[in-house]
């Protein structure tokens, strides 16, 4: 898979990327990410990527040409055409469900957007799919691109190491993970519940299951709507 990212900020990507599963991905090829800077596709002096809002009001907008401009040369370095995502407040929310769609791509591009917002034109003229990744404000689409690109490689198969599990307990059967525990059996007083130390693996699934739909009901009760409402 090839993975592209626009941004004015290309460096804020090198830590996130070059650590444990996404640097080892890269590394054994199953996935390439080019990070491209908006700013070089500038032609004036001042390097100038926005502009005050048509209409008013505060902030500033980023302009259609270098990000067209950005976005037409991304394109022609590989025949794959794949998905082109924006990053924005107003956009779909990202799910686990997205995360196993954008992984079926052979390519993924994301626009990263800064300031207020990108000029409406630039969604509208590259035919772009909105994303954002939650209902609270941050100061860019960088690290939410960052968080897509990391929920998605690891969904590549190869990507997960034997000790790294991808069954996805959580989300898979619509329950957060039970509570885990390993060695010692008892730390500052606080012991390892006695049933999964009994070898009993009946009584461990049982325990194991009540405790996931107990979590579940006190941190995500949205989650168990959801699950009575599949039937
Ligand atoms: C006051 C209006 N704001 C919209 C909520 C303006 C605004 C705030 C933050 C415009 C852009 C941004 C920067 N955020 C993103 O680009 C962004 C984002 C986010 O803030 N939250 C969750 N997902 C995303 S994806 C991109």
């Amino acid at each position: 898979m090839r993975i592209d990212i626009l941004t004015l900020f290309p460096d804020m990507f090198a830590s996130p990327f070059d650590f444990s599963i996404l640097k080892r991905a890269q590394t054994n090829g199953l996935v390439e990410i080019v990070l491209s800077n908006i700013r070089d596709f500038t032609q004036d002096s001042y390097r100038k990527v926005d502009d005050k809002p048509y209409g008013g009001g505060s902030g500033m907008v980023m302009l259609c040409k270098p990000m067209f401009d950005c976005l037409e040369s991304v394109q022609k370095q590989d025949a794959r055409k794949g998905r082109l995502i924006v990053l924005t407040p107003q956009g779909k929310k990202f799910d686990q469900q997205m995360a196993k769609e954008f992984a079926a791509e052979e390519r993924l591009i994301f626009i990263a957007g800064r300031y207020e917002g990108l000029d409406e034109r630039i969604i509208i003229g590259s035919g772009a799919e909105q994303v954002s990744i939650g209902d609270y404000v941050l100061t860019g689409g960088e690290l939410a691109a960052m968080v897509i690109v990391d929920a998605v490689v690891r969904l590549l198969p190869g990507a997960l190491g034997d000790d790294e599990s991808s069954a996805d307990e959580s989300f898979s059967d619509g329950l957060l993970e039970y509570p885990q525990y390993t060695r010692p059996e008892v730390f500052r007083d606080m012991k390892v519940p006695d049933v999964l130390l009994s070898g009993n693996h009946a009584e461990i699934e049982k325990w194991r299951r009540q405790q996931a739909i107990e979590r579940t009901k006190k941190n995500r009760p949205d989650l168990l709507n959801k699950l009575k409402n599949e039937d």
